[in-house]
């Protein structure tokens, strides 16, 4: 009856192993958790209510179960890049973005929703953000983003991508709506952009113009310290994986140009 993809197959054994994977393998310095309780807080927020009436504070208790700290100036925002934030921050060794916390990467990925009048999910059809914004799913990362932003400290970054038709800095987005506002000034010395445009795709948004510019006077206006850096190359390397051979992938090399050869037997 909805227009969205049903709850995922399985939603409750890739949860709960994920929660175990998490704790012991992934990030064992958040400590003991009960993931089992985890998930009976988190399937309480939305089962047996109105598809349409989840509100972010019914993952209250979820949250309060799940929270641990997050390492200071390892925090990762962004906006139209996940999988390539997912390969740069490492699962938490590099950076920490909210899929990185027990919490975020316990739905990371995930679809779901309940029904009124029944205990069961339902696996067939769950409601869209146009349909309703207070569904399972968004309300879920509204309440995970707020969490995440409130316990960021020290240097955040955000990387955001130049080449997005909406502009790097999309409004409204969660980023826009409920992190900046939840960043906790006095535990943050700076915040730096990172604007690092698809490697075929246009360089349509960079520093200091179009929303980019937009993003640094908000922060500067409500007081941060703000850096930002275009096409920021340790990023750009890591994009360059799968275009070797494009020239914004070339890498200077020492030799002269003329005694450069193709290859290089020694
Ligand atoms: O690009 P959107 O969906 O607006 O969200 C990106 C921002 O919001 C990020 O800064 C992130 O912290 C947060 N967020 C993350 C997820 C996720 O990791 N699956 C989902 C929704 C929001």
């Amino acid at each position: 009856k909805w227009k969205g993809e049903g709850t995922t197959q399985n939603l409750e054994s890739i949860a709960i192993g994920r929660c175990y994977d998490y704790i012991r393998i992934v990030n064992p310095a958040v400590g003991e958790k009960n993931c089992s309780e985890i998930w009976e807080a988190f399937k309480s927020a939305f089962i047996n209510k109105d598809p349409c009436s989840i509100l972010p504070e019914d993952y209250e208790l979820f949250i309060n179960l799940s929270l641990h700290t997050i390492p200071a100036n390892k925090s990762l925002f962004w906006e139209n890049n996940q999988l390539l934030v997912n390969s740069f921050a490492d699962r938490g060794r590099r950076y920490m973005s909210v899929g990185d916390t027990l919490f975020g990467f316990f739905g990371d990925f995930l679809n779901w929703c309940g029904q009124a009048n029944s205990s069961g999910l339902d696996y067939e059809s769950c409601p869209t953000t146009m349909e309703c914004e207070t569904n399972a799913v968004d309300s879920f990362w509204r309440m995970a983003s707020i969490t995440y932003a409130k316990h960021s400290s020290g240097e955040i970054h955000v990387l955001l991508n130049g080449s997005a038709v909406g502009g790097a800095y999309p409004q409204p987005s969660f980023f826009a709506d409920y992190e900046i506002p939840n960043l906790q000034k006095d535990k943050i010395s700076q915040i730096v952009i990172w604007v690092v445009d698809d490697i075929e795709g246009p360089d349509l948004d960079s520093c200091g113009i179009h929303s980019v510019k937009i993003l640094e006077t908000r922060l500067k206006t409500l007081g941060y310290n703000v850096t930002c850096i275009d096409n920021y190359k340790s990023v750009v390397f890591l994009l360059c994986l799968d275009y070797p051979d494009n020239s914004k992938c070339a890498v200077p090399s020492s030799a002269p140009a003329g005694q450069r050869g193709p290859i290089s037997s020694d």
